[in-house]
């Protein structure tokens, strides 16, 4: 059986660290994230076809033309915008059985498990993967009776019920059906509607309810959320690279091949850090913090629950906390990042053009990739920086910055 993984979409939410790549390329705990769907896929497929459109030279090069031994296949979207469309571009590429999940979205493996076994069990024409909520209002609620799906509705509000994970088994059949969804009010095709026609037309399509833990990948703050997820509950601890004398590694703590730890870094777990990276002397690393390769995090710096990415660096007197730095960003001596409001009320970010509640107290900065950050820029909390943008020195940044910036004082 295949595995379809969309990966299409351009990730808007997720600016600025989408402004030049797509988000299953982004790394949490140091991997892209679509490599953990294809990890979680991968007992139940014999090879991954990925539907790909925006930035998809960032995909291929990335994952390439097989995953551990399975081979891995592209097809480019079609024309028009949605997830029917980009099931649709995988119709030469599938036999009759074939699974299909969002490329931004975090789950284990047991959801495709019961998928796989409850679509054959129950000769199903397609089978969903949902989980209960107490509060759908960020979701369309999946009416079910017994095995089956009745209809998926709208976002129904502050009510507890079934939601859609985004992970599908269906059969060729829906190909007919994708053909005659119609554009939805957010303008795009999409595979609800479609999942509609066909519970309209008789069609026998099951939910398949799944417990654990299930993160999408749609706005910054979920990128810190599964760090934390991924560093609790999947970390070993091993350290590869060389830890200096009078360093502290508070377990668990991976170090990647390369990295150097000099004395004086005190580093408590769960924490990742990737290869050939400088770390110290005299540095604080808390938990749920990931560093990626070739990064330095210098003398008198603190980092905490925070995603600094490739060859990025912290090097002298930074705080970073509750933060994430795209790749190739520098931070200038002194550099702080504040993630909590006076106030103690929830950060507030900008996503779309639209301020939303992240839900969270605590949110420092959202830096993008090639960012050169001045010394002693203070970044208000929940702020974001474009890419290949440069804050001069002294910045009190209480704004969020577009692309290719310059902020001077
Ligand atoms: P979304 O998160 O709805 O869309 P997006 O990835 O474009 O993000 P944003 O809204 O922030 O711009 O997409 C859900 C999944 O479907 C995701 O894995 C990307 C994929 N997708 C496509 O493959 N093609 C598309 O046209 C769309 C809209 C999404």
């Amino acid at each position: 059986m295949k595995g379809v993984i969309l990966a299409a979409g351009k990730g808007e939410r997720l600016r600025p660290l989408t402004d030049d790549r797509p988000k299953v390329v982004l790394k949490v705990a140091n991997r892209p994230i679509i490599e953990y769907v294809m990890e979680n896929l991968y007992p139940f497929v014999d090879e991954f076809v990925i539907v790909v459109r925006y930035q998809k030279e960032k995909i291929i090069g990335t994952i390439g033309d097989e995953f551990r031994g399975k081979p891995v296949t592209y097809v480019e979207q079609l024309p028009g915008e949605g997830t029917a469309k980009a099931i649709e571009s995988a119709r030469e590429s599938v036999e009759d059985e074939f699974i299909v999940a969002n490329g931004d979205i975090y789950f284990e493996e047991e959801a495709v498990k019961e998928l796989v076994s409850a679509f054959r069990r129950e000769r199903a024409d397609a089978a969903m993967v949902v989980k209960h909520f107490d509060d759908l209002s960020h979701f369309g609620k999946v009416e079910v009776e017994g095995p089956k799906v009745m209809r998926i509705a709208e976002k129904p509000g502050k009510v507890a019920g079934y939601a859609n994970l985004g992970i599908y088994a269906f059969r060729s059949s829906v190909f007919k059906f994708i053909e005659k969804t119609g554009v939805s009010e957010r303008g795009e095709y999409e595979i609800t509607d479609t999942i509609n026609l066909m519970i309209d037309s008789g069609l026998k399509v099951i939910a398949v309810p799944y417990d654990g833990y299930w993160n999408d990948i749609g706005r910054p703050w979920n990128l810190l959320e599964l760090n934390e997820y991924l560093l609790k509950n999947k970390l070993r601890h091993e350290i590869r690279g060389t830890v200096e004398e009078g360093a502290t590694i508070v377990p668990p703590v991976e170090i990647g091949e390369g990295t150097v730890v000099r004395g004086g870094a005190y580093i408590i777990g769960p924490v990742k850090i990737g290869r050939n990276s400088r770390i110290g002397p005299n540095c604080f690393i808390r938990p749920y913090t990931s560093i990626g390769d070739n990064c330095h995090i210098g003398n008198a710096v603190e980092v905490k629950n925070s995603i600094i990415m490739d060859n990025s660096n912290a090097p002298h007197l930074n705080y970073v906390g509750d933060s994430i730095i795209g790749e190739n960003t520098n931070l200038g001596a002194g550099t702080i990042t504040a993630n909590l409001r006076h106030d103690r009320g929830n950060v507030k970010v900008e996503v779309k053009g639209k301020l939303e509640d992240s839900g969270r107290h605590k949110l420092g900065a959202i830096i993008g990739h090639n960012v050169k950050v001045g010394i002693n820029v203070s970044i208000y909390p929940g702020r974001k920086i474009g890419s290949n943008s440069f804050i001069g020195p002294g910045v009190i940044l209480d704004r969020n910055v577009p692309p290719n910036s310059l902020v001077v004082v």
